[in-house]
């Protein structure tokens, strides 16, 4: 059964002003599409990885043939980490988190906004293309890490709770060079109940 592009569980322009709908709808539709297709010729002569889910495909990274591992990486990834950011983010959104992950945050960093500034800055200080991540390991405690390109916190068995893209490709249009105006945009459109239920709660 071949991978396939989740659809889009909103508008494209239900992110505006804080996501552009063109934004959206490349990154959605050619970004993330490419992925899933990229993933799926990579996965063609693997046949018994085929009914994997991506998720355990990348915690097994290891288990994948050499000569495709690389393709797995970047495309599941690709297809891993999209997938979970339209999930995490949606209009009518923003604030902060409440409940159990609320806690969990306020025992890792302090507090909210400490949290924050630490996505910011690992998204701001990863160099070209990437992704940074609150994640929450085997344990529940929370971190914040980034990654390179389309490599998946789940490839280093951790479970990622929320993450932002900052691939040019992801905020170029509306925000050119200006990295960190959309990484502080970026936060206004963050689904709480759906980064909770990531966390289990
Ligand atoms: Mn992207």
């Amino acid at each position: 059964m071949a991978f396939e592009l989740p659809p889009l569980p909103y508008d494209f322009a239900a992110l505006e002003p804080h996501i552009d709908a063109q934004t959206m709808q490349i990154h959605h539709g050619k970004h993330h599409a490419t992925y899933v297709t990229n993933l799926n010729n990579a996965l063609a002569n693997a046949p018994d990885l085929q009914n994997a889910t991506i998720e355990e495909i990348l915690s097994n990274i290891n288990d994948v043939p050499e000569a495709i591992r690389q393709a797995v990486i970047n495309n599941g990834g690709g297809h891993a980490n999209h997938s979970m950011f339209w999930s995490i983010l949606g209009p009518n959104a923003g604030g902060e988190p409440t409940g159990v992950l609320a806690d969990a945050i306020t025992k890792a960093f302090g507090d909210f906004a400490t949290l924050k500034a630490q996505v910011n800055d690992a998204g701001l200080k990863r160099f070209g293309s990437g992704w940074s991540w609150l994640v929450s390991d085997a344990n529940g405690s929370l971190k914040v890490i980034s990654s390179a390109n389309q490599d998946s916190p789940i490839q280093l068995g951790l479970t990622p709770l929320l993450g932002v893209d900052v691939w040019e490709h992801a905020y170029y249009l509306k925000y050119q060079n200006r990295r960190a105006d959309y990484l502080n945009a970026w936060w206004n459109v963050v689904n709480w109940e759906a980064v909770a239920a990531r966390f289990g709660h």
